[in-house]
């Protein structure tokens, strides 16, 4: 007995050894790979990705691919934005107009689900409900000889937009370097070996589309092919895609219809994607000639210049903003481990290239003149994706935004602007058909072809606020920049949008407010109901509130429209105000029917607090406290995009610690090969967000939260550190955008501000509100605030007064000490504020 005893402990102290000895070696090589790569802002990994959602994203706005980094296939997923399912196309249900009385009627005689059932035939489009993005199809490198690869490394260096995979076979070291030019339009590929003639390999283009691929020389290879039909629209888009393979030493052959590189020192490829897209309307443009053109003139510039041109390009975006919360050991780790272990393990580095990884996703995804960043951005290796990876436009395309101005990345706004001046136009006769009303009218989706229509069935589709919600960035745009002469060239849009209300919005027969009906608050049923149907559900009105306020501003500022913005007046002082139910909540709809375990995903009535400034803890502190109630109902666990918005709307509420809570839950690593729905969200191993499956919006939500988190500049003042959570001690941010045209950096330490930097492009008054005192000993020009600030840009929102239910509790937020100085700036120039410790 002891004999075999004392062999079982010998046994167990050579594996608790052989256990150690082979942890401490996996450190040790860990520490070595990250020496060697890794380090501050890059994404690395030491195994090829297996799946799509460990694949690494690159774009250019227009084209873009996700590299699989493995050593004997290289595979690149190819997108290019216009190529969509169909073609021009509308959605209008024809017989709206015979239903829409009915439906009403219904509505407001409490039978929501016959009014559902109308809804269903009158209203939601009979066959079209949005067309696809499509994936391209893949470039496919295939290598000799990699059996038994070493020191494998993979990364995606955000500062510079370029992934890279490096391994070794024998002694024999190979780099990939890959990055998606936007100057050049073309992907380009840089492969080397360390010793020469190594490069051998099969290059193919393949694709789950009608398409036809070949070898036009010993250097060329081209796919063409068609976009695919969908619900009962042809696919009309063509697309040309070529690779031009240039070696350096050995040689190359066609073979079948691939090429075959052999024994070269360093081949560089290039590739160009090209659609007969033109605009919504418009396919009438040469892919082919597109194509070959791009192609052409990036051939002629040397590789160095291309990478030299691809990265200035890029880093004129993306050095706008610096993000530092400190270094974590962590650091050391491959990123997928890290989002792993991220909620036992202090990595506030994670956080920091989390927030960046979501610049470069926008940079990567909406560039001028190109198109808005859909569903999934521009990333979309299926053919038949989740919702069609088009545009959701009850919160997803939007939140997709959420960051561009504050992130001081205006530019990549203007896809988005673009799209709604565009849904102005096509949603016209949307209005007209459908509803009998002038102005414009999107529901709750769209596509590359603009459809306005009614899609997927009414307790989702029958939300007439798409547009209204849409119009917001509009403003947003202006609100950041001061630019009149843009404001004048979407004032029409604007003005349009308020017109459709105008006829629209029907009286109802309780108080006599204006509302909307038919709708829905996104995609909620309230607890008991059969149907989501209603009138005047919270956010519809929210969202006028804004539309109309904004327009006549504007109208204002550009000295228009003098009566008809007083017709809008009109309407607006009509408006349902906000309601505090009787659990002391916000209520979501006209009724109090707001259930404590509703903890549905979307959070519609509390866009008032988030994107909206109607809600503030300074102005409105009522509905700031029934805000919290109803987001504390709601719950923080959901798909990526609800969490992405939760962390904004929880530094709303000024409390960093949950916000920072749901940065968390954000962080949790979900299973890549898992794509399917259901489960909670998070993030896969790629940074990608999950909702799952995936969808980018959660990963530009919380960008833009953590934003908020750290300024704030829309309720009369610039806010500094509103919400910072305790365990972000110290930092720096540089380069964010607020209201009125400022540029704010600041540092903190021990959680306190130590020094502003506020560039001001407009001049006028800044005033800011900060945690802890200024030093104004030896100050000039900068004062303690008095009264409101004079500054137009800060003008505070007034809502009507809240209703507040005899049974409703409220629980007044006490508010930490801050403090509110003006400065009045001039513009062009640069201040520096010091604050005492
Ligand atoms: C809405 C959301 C879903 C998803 C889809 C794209 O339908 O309710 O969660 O984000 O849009």
């Amino acid at each position: 007995m002891k004999i075999i005893k004392s062999n079982k402990i010998k046994k167990m102290k050579v594996l608790q050894r052989n256990l150690l000895i082979f942890v401490l070696c996996l450190l040790q090589s860990l520490q070595l790979a990250h020496a060697q790569h890794g380090g501050k802002l890059k994404m690395w990994y030491d195994k090829p990705a297996s799946n799509w959602n460990e694949a690494l994203p690159l774009g250019n706005g227009r084209i873009a691919a996700m590299v699989f980094g493995n050593p004997a296939k290289e595979q690149l997923q190819l997108n290019e934005s216009s190529f969509w399912s169909g073609g021009p196309s509308r959605n209008d249900n024809p017989d709206g107009l015979k239903g829409l009385d009915s439906i009403r009627y219904y509505i407001f005689n409490g039978n929501y689900t016959r009014a559902n059932t109308l809804s269903n035939k009158f209203l939601t489009a009979k066959q079209l409900h949005g067309s696809m993005f499509q994936s391209i199809g893949n470039l496919n490198l295939a290598f000799n000889n990699t059996d038994g690869f070493t020191n494998y490394y993979r990364e995606l260096d955000l500062e510079n937009a370029i992934q890279t995979t490096t391994y070794q076979v024998g002694d024999v070291t190979f780099k990939r370097e890959v990055f998606a030019s936007q100057p050049d339009q073309v992907i380009v590929i840089k492969l080397t070996a360390s010793k020469p003639g190594q490069l051998s390999f099969s290059a193919s283009f393949d694709s789950q589309l009608q398409k036809t691929s070949t070898a036009l020389d010993v250097h060329t290879l081209e796919m063409t092919g068609l976009s695919g039909s969908h619900e009962g629209v042809t696919g009309q888009v063509k697309f040309d895609t070529r690779a031009k393979i240039i070696n350096t030493g050995g040689s190359t052959s066609v073979d079948a219809n691939n090429i075959k590189v052999s024994n070269a020192n360093e081949v560089v490829i290039m590739i160009s994607i090209a659609t007969n897209f033109v605009d919504y309307k418009t396919l009438t443009a040469n892919e082919v000639e597109k194509c070959t053109n791009y192609l052409t003139a990036a051939q002629k510039k040397p590789y160095a210049k291309v990478l030299k041109d691809h990265i200035t390009a890029f880093q004129k975006y993306f050095n706008r903003v610096s993000f530092d919360l400190g270094t974590s050991p962590a650091a050391q780790f491959p990123t997928d481990l890290r989002i792993k272990n991220f909620s036992k393990s202090n990595d506030p580095e994670l956080v920091s290239m989390y927030y960046q990884f979501g610049r470069y996703l926008l940079i990567s995804s909406s560039q001028p003149g190109g198109q808005v960043a859909n569903l999934q951005g521009i990333w979309n290796g299926s053919n038949n994706p989740a919702w069609d990876s088009k545009y959701t436009i009850n919160i997803n395309t939007e939140m997709n935004y959420w960051p561009a101005e504050k992130c001081n990345l205006s530019e990549m706004h203007e896809p988005l602007i673009q799209m709604v001046k565009e849904l102005s136009e096509s949603g016209k006769e949307t209005a007209k058909v459908m509803y009998g009303a002038n102005g414009w009218v999107a529901h709750h989706n769209t596509d590359i072809w603009r459809i306005t229509g009614v899609v997927d069935f009414a307790d989702a589709g029958q939300w007439p606020m798409g547009g209204a919600w849409l119009s917001q960035h509009l403003w947003e745009k202006y609100i950041y920049s001061g630019d009149l002469k843009y404001l004048g060239s979407v004032y029409p849009v604007l003005k349009s949008a308020c017109e459709f209300y105008k006829d629209f919005l029907i009286e109802e027969p309780t108080h006599k407010w204006l509302v909307v009906s038919p709708s829905v608050s996104p995609e909620n049923t309230p607890v008991g109901h059969r149907s989501a149907l209603v009138a005047g559900c919270t956010i519809d009105n929210q969202l006028l509130f804004d539309l109309f306020t904004k327009t006549i501003k504007v109208a204002k500022l550009l000295k228009k429209d003098p009566s008809l913005t007083a017709d809008f007046q009109k309407i607006l002082d009509r408006l349902p105000p906000m309601q505090i139910g009787r659990l002391g909540q916000l209520q979501e709809w006209l009724e109090d029917w707001d259930n404590p375990n509703d903890h549905n995903r979307h959070v519609s009535h509390l866009y008032g607090l988030f994107p909206s400034n109607q809600i503030t803890p300074y102005t409105t502190p009522q509905l700031f406290d029934a805000a919290r109630t109803s987001l504390n109902y709601r719950g923080d666990v959901s798909t990526g995009w609800s969490m992405g918005w939760k962390v904004n709307l929880w530094a709303r509420l000024l409390d960093g610690n949950h916000a920072r809570k749901l940065i968390s839950d954000q962080l949790t690593l979900v299973d890549p090969a898992k794509g399917g729905f259901g489960g909670g969200g998070g993030t896969y191993p790629n940074f990608f967000d999950a909702h799952p499956p995936f969808q980018i919006d959660g990963n530009f939500g919380c960008t833009s939260g953590i934003t908020e988190m750290l300024l704030q500049s829309h309720d009369g003042s610039i806010d500094i550190l509103p919400a910072l959570p305790d365990d972000w001690k110290n930092g720096s941010i540089t380069g964010l955008k607020a209201y009125g045209g400022f540029e704010v950096s600041f540092v903190w330490e021990n959680n306190k501000v130590q020094k502003i930097t506020i560039k001001s492009n407009l001049g006028g008054n800044c005033r800011i509100r900060v945690p802890n005192e200024v030093n104004l000993a030896g100050e000039k020009i900068l004062k303690v605030a008095t009264g409101e600030n004079p500054n137009p840009f800060f003008e505070i929102v007034k809502v009507k007064e809240p209703l507040i239910s005899a049974d409703a509790k409220l629980n007044p937020v006490i508010l930490k000490t801050t403090y509110l100085y003006d400065l009045p700036t001039e513009a062009g120039k640069i201040y520096t504020i010091i604050c005492k410790k």
